[in-house]
């Protein structure tokens, strides 16, 4: 029963091989957003102004600018992303713990920059 096992072996062999394909492949899609959430920035608001997501999920916010260069900063999280226009920002990052983030803009981009803020909210 020699070339029975042989044609075993060479099976196990492929296996050992395409198992580590398999959990790379699964690592990726488990990294993979869960929830897509389209974000405008333009003089002088963030839209939408409150982000609601729930803790421990991946985000991914698609962030453009109506007119010119902004940035959206979430501080807290570390976040600091240009955002340019004519251009789509992803930000991806894992929703904390559960409470209120500041969202703001990270460019100057006029005399009311300050006020040009959002909230996440993560439930
Ligand atoms: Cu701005």
């Amino acid at each position: 029963m020699l070339p029975a096992r042989h044609i075993i072996m060479k099976r196990n062999v492929i296996l050992l091989f395409l198992l580590p394909i398999l959990l790379i492949h699964l690592g990726c899609q488990k990294k993979r957003a869960a929830v897509r959430i389209q974000v405008v920035m333009k003089r002088y608001t963030i839209d939408p102004p409150v982000v609601r997501v729930k803790s421990g999920e991946v985000v991914a916010l698609d962030v453009t600018s109506a007119d010119v260069q902004h940035g959206l900063d979430i501080p807290e999280l570390g976040i600091k992303q240009p955002v340019q226009p004519g251009a789509t920002t992803t930000i991806t990052f894992t929703a904390p713990a559960k409470g209120e983030y500041r969202i703001a803009c990270g460019v100057i981009c006029g005399p009311h920059h300050e006020e040009m803020t959002g909230k996440l909210v993560v439930e």
